[in-house]
């Protein structure tokens, strides 16, 4: 008997290990009212230091791990610092690539994103063709994502060619978003640029709430639990911070009352 119900427990456990990253955020999401991803770039720190960092904004709440965002961040730096987290802790890592450059065989998961509002078609569909076969060839599971950069834009907005969304347009930001529903993607990331000194404004993040159903992700340059939950009670599913662990001293602190703030926030 004893046996039996340990065996059922293993098989358990290995069926929620095998879950899939887009079902387990969506789960995160619907019970706690919003779910909080870390970005960590390869190129910022060795992958030791990385792995270390995952661990720590595990233990903060954090709901899993996006490695990626600059265009230096791929081949064995990118293997070698995805194999360290993945070592390191049992949240998905989800690569959030730059290029072709960022796919990675040992990723749960991608961000199979477009930079809807870029004006240079490599980064609309062009990096895309080239990773894709890589991709399958990986068995990575896609999570396909519109990728709107939004004013000031930051260093991915200048790099990646953005008409950026200016700040008092939140209409053609959700133009943007009805647009990549349309398209079949189930994600939307408004982003303000890593680093952004304000983040995406909370009109145009109701505006796309209001707009679509697609899983609603909200980053750049926020740095306080009251910008986060301010953006998920508008209507932001997940929330991405990555300057907070590369900077402040008291990161996992901090990163433990974004978590804990937004988890609460909702509807609050
Ligand atoms: C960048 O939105 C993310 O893609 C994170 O931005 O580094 O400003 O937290 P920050």
């Amino acid at each position: 008997m004893q046996e039996v119900r340990l065996r059922r427990a293993e098989v358990e456990i290995e069926g929620a290990t095998r879950m899939k990253v887009e079902e387990r955020l969506k789960r995160v999401i619907a019970r706690e009212g919003a779910a909080h991803l870390t970005l960590i770039d390869p190129a910022k720190q060795a992958p030791r230091v990385a792995a270390q960092i995952a661990s720590d904004v595990a233990s903060a709440g954090s709901d899993g791990i996006m490695v990626g965002g600059s265009t230096r961040a791929g081949g064995s730096l990118l293997d070698r610092t995805v194999v360290e987290i993945k070592k390191a802790i049992k949240l998905p890592v989800i690569l959030f690539p730059a290029s072709e450059a960022g796919v990675s065989r040992h990723a749960d998961a991608i961000f199979f994103m477009s930079m809807l509002n870029s004006r240079d078609p490599y980064f609309i569909t062009g990096a895309q063709k080239r990773g894709a076969p890589l991709v399958k060839q990986f068995k990575l599971e896609t999570l396909p994502m519109a990728y709107l950069l939004v004013e000031p834009g930051q260093a991915v907005g200048r790099v990646g060619k953005a008409d950026l969304l200016p700040r008092a347009k939140p209409e053609l930001a959700a133009a943007y978003a009805l647009t990549a529903q349309y398209l079949g993607m189930r994600f939307v990331y408004l982003e303000a640029g890593s680093g952004a000194p304000i983040p995406v404004p909370t009109n145009m993040v109701r505006a796309v709430r209001k707009a679509t159903q697609a899983t609603l992700i909200v980053g750049g340059g926020i740095k306080t639990p009251r910008a986060a939950v301010e953006r998920v009670k508008a209507g932001a599913d997940v929330i991405v911070t990555g300057t907070i662990v590369e900077r402040a001293k008291d990161s996992v602190a901090k990163i433990r009352e974004i978590v804990k703030a937004i988890k609460l926030g909702r509807g609050a």
